[in-house]
């Protein structure tokens, strides 16, 4: 370890924090992590790092200003000597159509809960030596103005969870200007692989197909397979989370494929590796996804999937990224769905 790489991750159990935490130990970082206290098991994506002795980590709440105040307190008094604090933020409520659910509990965690660590590096005066990551996201972009969406592209957020984010977008950017601190937006695109949660649409898709070909269930149920997104690797976005702390100055940054693919392209992927050949019949909400080989249907519509407001389409341009953090997406989305198929139905299919 090295006593000026420290780290404070919020959202450190979940698929980016898990990735982040195991890039920044092996670049020597000591990793502090904030977790929720929970009554089942949050911890399993970071299971695999509990007895490292770089890992540290602290019981807490994004709702909750008081223990934000006095983790940081506990890492700057752990640390007297530290030049530099890279604190990411990447705890949220992550997931669109539960925003329109518990809108409020969103709003709070995503939203006002990046208020309150700002404000918890600002009261524990570490301004001039935190570095601050903040997850932003594509969903800003929402009904979008412009194609492929840039970091100049007007935002248009499409749901609570968007809503929520954008106050945190400007919110770190007010931190910046206001404050002088090196705060910086991360506005990433779609990203998931084998640790992604279960109920995002690639996920749900992999494991799907797994349970149908373990003869667990005979069908998958989806929503809008329409809909299209910019569809990366965790790992590699992580990887872009580190640069933009990295330099000199803050800034924010699109990470993207600079490509876009429906739900339905997904799904089709993902069967045909497993030699399911899909064929439609009907549209909307009749739509009907039958295997061409059996005349099986496989894949079903509920419009319970649905968003009260959707975003159509999402793809994104990371030129700026490539330009000045030199960073570029290693893995393709034919690559991506190769190793979540892999992983939720031990079919190996290799991509050429
Ligand atoms: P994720 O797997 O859902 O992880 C979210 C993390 O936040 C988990 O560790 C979760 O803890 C924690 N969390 C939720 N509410 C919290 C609260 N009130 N207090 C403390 N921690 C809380 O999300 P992800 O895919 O890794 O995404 C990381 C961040 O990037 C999120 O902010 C997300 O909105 C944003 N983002 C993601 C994508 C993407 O495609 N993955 C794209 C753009 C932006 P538990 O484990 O206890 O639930
Ligand atoms: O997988 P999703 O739930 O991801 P969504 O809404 O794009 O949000 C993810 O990416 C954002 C970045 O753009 C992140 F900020 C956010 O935290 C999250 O990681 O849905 C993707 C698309 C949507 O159009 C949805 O309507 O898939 C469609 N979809 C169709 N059937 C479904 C389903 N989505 C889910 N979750 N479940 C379905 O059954």
């Amino acid at each position: 370890m090295n006593a000026n790489r420290v780290a404070f991750i919020t959202g450190i159990t979940g698929q980016d924090g898990s990735y982040l935490a195991e890039l920044l130990i092996s670049k020597e970082y000591l990793v502090h992590g904030l977790i929720r206290r929970s009554s089942t098991i949050n911890t399993a994506r970071i299971a695999h790092l509990f007895h490292n002795p770089a890992l540290k980590l602290h019981y807490g709440d994004m709702t909750d200003s008081a223990c934000l105040y006095k983790i940081l307190n506990n890492i700057k008094t752990a640390h007297p000597t530290m030049e530099r604090l890279e604190i990411y933020n990447l705890a949220a409520q992550s997931h669109v159509k539960i925003s329109f659910e518990m809108p409020e509990y969103t709003a709070d965690t995503d939203g006002f809960g990046t208020l309150k660590l700002l404000e918890a590096i600002r009261n524990n005066n570490l301004d001039s030596v935190a570095r601050f990551y903040q997850a932003s996201t594509s969903e800003l972009y929402g009904k979008v103005q412009e194609m492929p969406q840039r970091e100049t592209t007007p935002f248009y957020p499409r749901s609570p969870y968007a809503v929520g984010k954008l106050y945190a977008y400007w919110i770190v950017k007010n931190y910046r200007e206001a404050y002088g601190m090196h705060a910086s937006n991360g506005i990433l695109f779609n990203h998931g692989g084998v640790r992604r949660g279960h109920n995002f649409v690639e996920r749900k898709i992999t494991l799907g197909l797994g349970k149908i070909l373990r003869g667990e269930t005979d069908r998958l149920i989806l929503g809008n397979i329409d809909s299209q997104r910019d569809l990366g690797s965790a790992q590699d976005y992580v990887e872009g989370m580190w640069l933009m702390l990295q330099q000199d100055a803050p800034d924010d940054y699109v990470l993207a494929t600079g490509e876009t693919h429906s739900v339905r392209e997904m799904i089709e992927l993902a069967f045909g590796m497993a030699s399911i050949r899909l064929k439609w019949r009907g549209t909307g909400s009749n739509a009907v996804g039958y295997d061409e080989a059996t005349g099986k249907d496989l894949i079903f519509i509920d419009p319970k999937y649905y968003r009260p407001t959707e975003v159509d389409v999402l793809w994104g341009d990371a030129s700026k990224a490539a330009q000045v953090l030199g960073w570029r997406p290693r893995t393709s989305f034919q690559q991506l769905i190769a190793e979540m198929v892999q992983q939720d139905t031990q079919i190996v299919y290799k991509v050429v």
